[in-house]
């Protein structure tokens, strides 16, 4: 299980997801697709890592921005699940051109 990360750790570890922020217990960002068929291609990328990690996102579709936001649920805020997440969120986009 994962515990809640400090104020220190989180941000540390942002220093190394570009386009990532912390927004109170969550983690957010959006990413720009080149189409429409991209972004969800994005998405379907994310959901296969999410369900394999077994920790999910919200998301925010709106045409060819897709709005990622972070948070563990059972643990009240961000954990190592989230940044980890969050770095298999940065390739997906890589991937698609996001
Ligand atoms: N995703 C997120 N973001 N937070 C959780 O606490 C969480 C989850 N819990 N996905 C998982 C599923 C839990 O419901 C299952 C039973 O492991």
């Amino acid at each position: 299980m994962s515990r809640l990360l400090t104020d220190e750790e989180i941000t540390r570890q942002l220093a190394d997801l570009p386009g990532w922020r912390r927004d109170g217990d969550t983690l957010r960002s959006s990413y720009s697709s080149p189409s429409f068929a991209a972004a969800i291609e994005f998405v379907r990328l994310v959901a296969v890592d999410a369900d394999q990690m077994d920790h999910h996102p919200d998301i925010e579709i709106s045409y060819t921005t897709v709005r990622w936001t972070l948070s563990t649920h059972s643990e009240g805020g961000i954990t190592q699940l989230d940044i980890e997440l969050a770095h298999r969120i940065g390739e997906a986009a890589e991937s698609t051109g996001s």
